[in-house]
């Protein structure tokens, strides 16, 4: 299982091409990858460096309410958007603090700006979880995935709850070829929100008794996103599957621009020096069966004994 995903990464290192991006920091990257992974083998989490599943947790069952808040993420420890919500704050008129245009290289490169960065930071958080009207302006991330997935605004004026309908789908007709969830909204993209979806669509297939998922990414950030993406979308296969009263079967991961940050590539290398371990298992609340209702408690896994985390900085 782990092995397709170490092969991506060899592959993209081996014959990627040099590419600049929108983060101004560089990569290697190949168009047009697939990967597969066979739920009932174990849970798709990677083994060859530790990953912070409850981080994972977190951010699905987040994006299942339908918040765009970072508040619900910032209550749960979990900082994986905050720098997206920062960026528009400090692009604001109300931001009145030292000026922090590209936090995300300068943080790296100057210890004495990181420290101001570090202090802001704080400082945002602080309002964020504290002070409503504040949180209200500046934690939300405009029509991101919870938005697009729950609430999709049409014309007529109404909204499109997209999640609730693909299960009623699944339910009802699963031979049906429409079970599509999309994220990729032309409207909101240009201006609407915080980062263009980079997991846009996904469908869901039944044969035999079991669910399967498939996930077009454009974007695919191989070192720090994708084992999350990866892991986050076989954890709602298996949500969606036991409400459905299915088993699981394959999560399919096809990549757009597949790249690995040209400030990524020791951390990679180490990794790939790793031999995987044995896949974990998830346990999921017997009591709980529509995935509307799970909270962060009812999802654990058993077995999970990786190799130790690699740190690596995010490009914003
Ligand atoms: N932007 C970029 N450049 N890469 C991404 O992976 C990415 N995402 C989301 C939105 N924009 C992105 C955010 N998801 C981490 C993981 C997932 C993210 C963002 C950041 C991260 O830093 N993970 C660390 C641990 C962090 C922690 O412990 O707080 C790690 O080591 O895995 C892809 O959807």
């Amino acid at each position: 299982n782990e092995q397709t995903y170490l092969e991506l990464c060899k592959e993209v290192l081996n014959k990627g091409s040099v590419k600049g991006d929108r983060t101004g920091t560089g990569t290697y990257s190949l168009f047009g990858y697939q990967m597969r992974f066979d739920l009932q083998e174990g849970f798709p989490l990677l083994t060859t460096k530790r990953i912070p599943f409850r981080l994972i947790v977190s951010e699905l069952l987040w994006f299942i309410k339908g918040d765009t808040n970072i508040r619900y993420l910032l209550e749960h420890n979990n900082n994986i958007w905050n720098e997206w919500a920062f960026q528009s704050y400090i692009e604001s008129s109300e931001y009145e603090g030292p000026d922090m245009t590209d936090f995300g290289r300068r943080s790296q490169q100057d210890e004495e700006f990181k420290a101001s960065y570090d202090k802001e930071m704080a400082a945002f958080k602080e309002k964020v979880l504290h002070d409503d009207s504040f949180c209200e302006r500046f934690g939300d991330l405009g029509s991101v995935y919870g938005k697009q997935w729950r609430a999709w605004e049409t014309t007529r004026g109404d909204t499109i709850d997209q999640l609730k309908d693909v299960i009623y789908n699944i339910k009802h007709n699963p031979d049906s070829r429409r079970h599509i969830v999309t994220a990729w909204n032309p409207e909101d993209v240009p201006s609407n929100m915080a980062l263009p979806p980079c997991h846009m669509m996904f469908q869901f297939y039944v044969a035999d008794g079991k669910l399967s998922c498939q996930l077009y990414q454009r974007s695919a950030d191989i070192f720090l996103g994708v084992p999350f993406n990866i892991a986050s979308y076989a954890l709602l296969t298996h949500l969606i599957a036991k409400e459905c009263g299915l088993e699981v079967g394959e999560f399919v991961h096809t990549l757009g621009d597949a790249h690995i940050y040209s400030n990524h590539i020791e951390q990679i290398e180490k990794q790939l020096s790793r031999t995987p371990k044995e896949s974990p298992e998830l346990l999921l609340n017997k009591e709980i069966e529509s995935l509307f209702d799970f909270e962060v408690g009812d999802i654990k896994l058993e077995g999970y004994d990786p190799h130790p985390g690699i740190k690596a900085p995010v490009a914003v």
